[in-house]
């Protein structure tokens, strides 16, 4: 057994202006794991932390250009808050199209984290200062994060992939551990050939006119790991086309 450093039970924290878009946390796997007590989310909405007869949390954008930034005050409050909810240290993580593109390696490292805390930005990002403030704090790390190379209208959407790609990995969320070793981008070493998973079947062995591979059928486990093995380098390749 490696020597593990003891988890508290890892926590989440979500600021978001549309609270309800986090909602799905409530459901399937991560809703459970919440149940059964392995982590905790907290999800704020930043309207709470706007002061004011509008409760604003954006303003125009110094220099000129389209659209709207958002306030540095309110997000401020609402990370503090969020932090002291937790001791220890935090990652704050800023969602932005403009982020550090999201991948299964930042996912495994991120699950090792006690304190995630995810700012959902909107319009056209978050005043970058809150960036720089969180940086200069000594108990804080910031990562500024993007899921993928298109435009969403918000970071919520990307919180939830994250979360889900996180949570499940772990200990004790997912029933059948093993079913994390075989998948498709499991972590594997930094310039070992990363294979997608082999296409699964089950019953029945025939199906509107298509049988299931025979091989799978056969009972010979040395001719199934063959056939599998094979079939992940052929979907590899396709991918790379
Ligand atoms: Cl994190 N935010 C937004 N608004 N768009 C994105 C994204 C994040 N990742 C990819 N596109």
């Amino acid at each position: 057994m490696g020597v593990e450093k003891k988890m508290s039970k890892p926590r989440f924290d979500v600021i978001s202006i549309f609270p309800e878009y986090l909602a799905p946390l409530r459901l399937s796997l991560v809703g459970k794991a919440q149940e059964n007590g392995l982590i905790e989310i907290g999800v704020r909405d930043l309207r709470d932390f706007a002061e004011g007869l509008h409760k604003s949390v954006d303003d125009t954008p110094y220099g000129g250009g389209a659209g709207m930034v958002m306030s540095p005050e309110p997000w401020a409050r609402a990370i503090d808050e969020a932090a002291a909810g937790k001791e220890g240290s935090h990652e704050l993580i800023i969602l932005t199209p403009a982020g550090k593109k999201f991948d299964q390696g930042m996912a495994y490292e991120l699950a090792t984290k006690e304190h995630l805390i995810f700012a959902c930005g909107r319009y056209e990002g978050i005043d970058y200062r809150v960036t720089e403030h969180y940086a200069l704090q000594p108990d804080f790390t910031v990562r500024e994060i993007s899921i993928g190379d298109y435009v969403l209208n918000g970071g919520e959407v990307a919180a939830l992939v994250i979360l889900e790609s996180i949570i499940r990995l772990i200990p004790g969320v997912i029933g059948n551990p093993a079913s994390l070793d075989e998948e498709s981008h499991s972590l594997v070493g930094e310039d070992e050939e990363q294979l997608v998973e082999y296409p699964s079947y089950t019953k029945p062995s025939e199906w509107r006119g298509l049988a299931v591979p025979s091989v799978l059928l056969s009972g010979n486990h040395g001719e199934i790991a063959r056939w599998r093995a094979a079939q992940s380098e052929i979907r590899t390749k396709k991918l790379q086309k």
